[in-house]
């Protein structure tokens, strides 16, 4: 069982080096699979990719890697990397490592359980979660927005801590259009569910202290932008 861990990087100069290692640390505790951690970067313009290198030096091949990615985005950056290596899970989780990395066996466990897809949720009554209150908001009504379009049943759509398939890659990742910001993480749950897969979610512990980088109203609108774009998709049938 191989298990690509992919962690979407941009500008992350002052976390990059800590957070790597940091997973390298955790993964070399983990036993009964395979793993390597690859750090999709692309257009980085601060130190970001000099230390990557440096990591690279430093650690085996076969364990970590990274690449500049052409894509533009954080999704296109995620799904660059998981099609870049044969593995039978893939995973991706956020550079700031705002989910707590305990609950990363709980993914690979998911999918060795059968599920398709496993994602981590803060908004399940287990969930321990410090956010604040406009987010939570922001995260909520979107949640709803998605219920009532596509009549989906999963509490969190958004959260950076998520596995899939080799068989999900290969038939709703490589499906996936619209790549802004991180809203592939949306349409594969759309795709996943319009498709029957099975979808488990786990509840997370969450701590996210830094500072949005996005701006509120460019992020929102270009979500619903994006649902309607796929509602569109779906019943002209592009996504066949
Ligand atoms: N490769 C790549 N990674 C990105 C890009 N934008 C963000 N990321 C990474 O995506 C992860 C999540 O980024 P955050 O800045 O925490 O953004 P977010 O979690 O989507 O949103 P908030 O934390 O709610 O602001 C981090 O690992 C970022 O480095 C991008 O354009 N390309
Ligand atoms: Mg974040």
């Amino acid at each position: 069982m191989k298990v690509l861990i992919v962690i979407p990087a941009y500008n992350e100069e002052e976390l990059i080096r800590q957070t790597v290692t940091r997973v390298l640390d955790f993964l070399r505790q983990q036993r009964g699979y395979d793993w390597r951690l690859l750090v999709a970067e692309n257009g980085s313009c601060d130190r970001t990719v000099e230390i990557l290198r440096e990591l690279s030096a430093e650690q085996p091949p076969a364990q970590f890697r990274f690449e500049s990615f052409p894509a533009r985005s954080k999704s296109g950056a995620i799904k660059q990397a998981w099609l870049s290596e044969d593995a039978d899970i893939y995973i991706h989780m956020d550079a700031d490592l705002s989910t707590n990395l305990a609950h990363l066996p709980e993914l690979v466990e998911g999918i060795c359980e059968g599920f398709d897809m496993v994602i981590g949720s803060r908004c399940l009554p287990q969930s321990d979660v410090e956010r604040s209150g406009r987010r939570n908001l922001i995260s909520g009504g979107y949640n709803l927005l998605t219920r009532l379009l596509f009549s989906l049943n999963v509490s969190d759509l958004q959260c950076g801590f998520k596995a899939v398939s080799r068989g999900t890659r290969d038939e709703i990742v490589r499906r996936t259009r619209h790549l802004s910001e991180g809203f592939m993480d949306t349409e594969m749950l759309i795709l996943a569910s319009v498709k029957g897969l099975r979808i488990k979610e786990v509840p997370v512990c969450w701590r996210d202290e830094r500072k949005t980088r996005f701006n509120f109203w460019t992020v929102v609108s270009q979500f619903i932008l994006n649902m309607l774009r796929v509602k569109f998709d779906l019943l002209r049938g592009r996504y066949e």
